[in-house]
């Protein structure tokens, strides 16, 4: 098992306007004690200032503890902060071009990660021929968290996502301790990404922690 492959069993993804007026930068270190491997910094209604202020101060942060940090959307603020890499989706500029793009970072010496949105086995193997490094697979259930999407995909969208490509897939959309053990027992799938399951509970550690051992203890059934 690869490096990320591991780190993405419980990825985090953030929205500052879900973590109940706690500080980002809090939220997401308790985050990672309670076993996030990665983290992507998704701040859609940040400034571009803030965001790679808010994206520096992240990279500080996580440095030490050897979690990922993935920049959604904005490439440019992934290349100016020297982050690990970006997350784009099928409205963003196409995979391909992103990854040229990206080859002019060098986190550590190591090779930029890439990921992108897919939502059907057709996309998936598109970004795979594209040059992306895992897969987010969602809509999976009903969110709030995003506005825009047409329909859930489910966990049977995610079993043909990861069946259709050889790069990692995480499970994406309104996933929480009720539903992670069903996407756990797909052969292949790589993680979960979640949003308010994490940042928005009471104890933002022991849910993360909770969350990744359910996660372990179906994925290793299956
Ligand atoms: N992409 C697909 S669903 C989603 C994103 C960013 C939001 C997931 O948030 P939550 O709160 O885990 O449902
Ligand atoms: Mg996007």
């Amino acid at each position: 098992v690869s490096d990320i492959k591991k780190q993405l069993a419980l990825y985090l993804v953030t929205d500052r306007g879900l973590t109940r007026g706690r500080e980002l930068a809090a939220c997401v270190l308790e985050a990672v004690w309670g076993g996030a491997g990665m983290v992507q910094l998704r701040e859609k209604d940040a400034p571009a200032r803030e965001f790679a202020a808010l994206a520096a101060r992240l990279l500080e942060l996580l440095r030490p503890h050897a979690i990922p940090l993935i920049i959604n959307d904005r490439i440019d603020i992934a290349l100016a902060v020297r982050a690990d890499g970006a997350h784009i989706g099928q409205s963003d500029i196409p995979a391909e071009e992103a990854r040229r793009l990206l080859r002019r970072v060098r986190p550590f010496g190591k090779r930029p990660i890439l990921g992108v949105s897919v939502k059907n086995a057709a996309e998936a193997r598109q970004a795979e021929k594209d040059g992306a490094d895992y897969l987010g697979a969602g809509v999976i259930y009903p969110t709030e968290t995003k506005t825009d999407y047409q329909e859930t995909i489910g966990a049977e969208g995610a079993r043909e996502i990861a069946a259709a490509v050889h790069i990692p897939v995480v499970a994406i959309g309104g996933i929480n301790k009720t539903n992670i053990a069903e996407l756990a027992a797909i052969p292949r799938l790589a993680g979960a990404a979640l949003v308010s399951a994490i940042l928005s509970a009471d104890d933002i550690r022991a849910s993360a922690q909770e969350l990744k051992s359910i996660w372990d203890e179906a994925s290793c059934r299956r």
